[in-house]
């Protein structure tokens, strides 16, 4: 949640309580940068302890949350890797995939704006 901050203006500047303050909504002056779901992509080919590895070495996976992922990638065809800004969703996206085709797997990953 993010907090609304308020000055309060003297009556010279605008008049409007009781006392002669006014609260002014002050607008935050930086936006949140919008977010990007790294997404996996299933196949029949590229090996599941791969996929692990993929999700410990570029997702900071744990090897039960890493083999989590990769079963429910494996059975519903599609998961979440991580959620980024873009810049760092499409980094990791593209280093994933230059790795994969290192290794001659077909493994893909797709982004996807929250
Ligand atoms: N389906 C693959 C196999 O049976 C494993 C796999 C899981 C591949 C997840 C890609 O994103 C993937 N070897």
């Amino acid at each position: 949640m993010r907090r609304k901050y308020y000055k309060i203006r003297s009556e010279s500047e605008d008049n409007n309580q009781t006392d002669g303050s006014v609260l002014t909504k002050v607008k935050p002056k930086t936006k949140k940068p919008s977010l990007y779901k790294v997404l996996m992509l299933n196949d029949d080919y590229t090996p599941m302890e791969f996929v692990i590895e993929v999700l410990e070495k570029f997702f900071g996976k744990r090897q039960d949350e890493a083999t989590q992922i990769m079963l429910h990638v494996h059975q519903k065809g599609i998961g979440v890797c991580g959620i980024y800004t873009y810049e760092i969703a499409e980094t990791k996206a593209v280093q994933v995939t230059n790795y994969a085709r290192k290794y001659e797997h077909p493994l893909q990953l797709q982004l996807e704006k929250e």
